[in-house]
């Protein structure tokens, strides 16, 4: 596990489909992005700056609770934002996808004990590049273990450039999100990739990954969780009828290195800050 991008890191994404960079994060950058993502539950996602408490009453443990993972927290968080252009995260993505880089999407994993994983998955069935240069980049903010679910990879499962089907799943070890089947591994050709916290896991959008449920007794796996990809590919993504046109380009996007060759076309505010459902209360599909 490598504290710098070197060729090993580049040779072990390009391999495996990823690669994991020691100490992205300082401890004290962690902790300031676990105090930031109490702040945001405890705003009920509320955008405003202003201090909010959505949860009067509660806990902090019992706020926390309540959320397992809050989508583009980059919309409504400058310390989001800041995660987002790392300089050592942005160092790595320059090497694994080129000089032009941007990003689309952020995730605010809180996990809390008996919270569930997400079942096997590849994300450019989710979110689809046109040079599938889709590249997750999964920040610890608690150590990360097989015990509070930690992500499991199949390795070289990105080779082939292929995305399997997917169908919806009712395991109770994971949350509402669909599954992906038919693809030529077992759950043994599985491995665990437990990383202190402030480690950044670098993986290939084509990557089978998933995590199990935090089956600890107490605390949280939370993780930040940012995706990027080349900004020379256009990103037909969550158009507003919901379907596939390759020459949409989904533009509420970061540059976070370089050039975009589609500046021309301006950026649009379309990502809403929402919260994932964990069947808890049933799935709303
Ligand atoms: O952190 C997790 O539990 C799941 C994250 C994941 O699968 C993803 O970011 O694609």
């Amino acid at each position: 596990m490598p504290d710098s991008i070197d060729e090993d890191f580049v040779a072990q994404y390009v391999r495996d489909g990823f690669a994991v960079l020691r100490g992205a994060l300082t401890r004290a950058e962690v902790a300031e992005v676990n105090s930031e993502a109490l702040r945001i539950c405890r705003a009920g996602l509320n955008p405003s700056d202003e201090a909010t408490d959505a949860h009067p009453g509660q806990s902090d443990a019992d706020v926390l609770r309540q959320y397992l993972c809050i989508h583009h927290p980059h919309k409504i968080s400058e310390v989001a934002r800041q995660i987002m252009r790392h300089p050592r995260i942005v160092d790595g993505l320059t090497r694994v996808i080129g000089p032009n880089v941007k990003a689309m999407q952020s995730m605010l994993f809180i996990k809390s004990e008996g919270k569930p994983g997400q079942a096997w998955h590849q994300d450019e069935h989710f979110i689809p590049t046109r040079d599938r240069s889709l590249a997750g980049v999964w920040i610890a903010l608690d150590d990360a273990t097989t015990e509070n679910g930690c992500l499991w990879v199949l390795p070289g499962s990105h080779a082939r450039g292929v995305l399997y089907p997917d169908r919806e799943q009712t395991d109770e070890r994971f949350d509402c999100t669909d599954e992906a089947f038919g693809f030529p591994y077992t759950d043994d050709d599985a491995v665990p990739v437990e990383v202190p916290a402030g480690a950044a896991l670098f993986f290939n959008g084509y990557l089978l990954h998933r995590s199990l449920e935090n089956s600890g007794k107490h605390g949280y796996r939370r993780a930040l969780v940012n995706h990027y990809m080349s900004a020379e590919s256009l990103l037909p993504w969550q158009n507003s009828e919901g379907r596939y046109f390759a020459e949409y380009d989904f533009r509420d996007i970061v540059m976070v290195a370089g050039e975009d060759p589609y500046a021309y076309k301006g950026l649009r505010d379309l990502s809403v800050p929402g919260s994932r459902a964990d069947k808890s209360g049933g799935c709303d599909r």
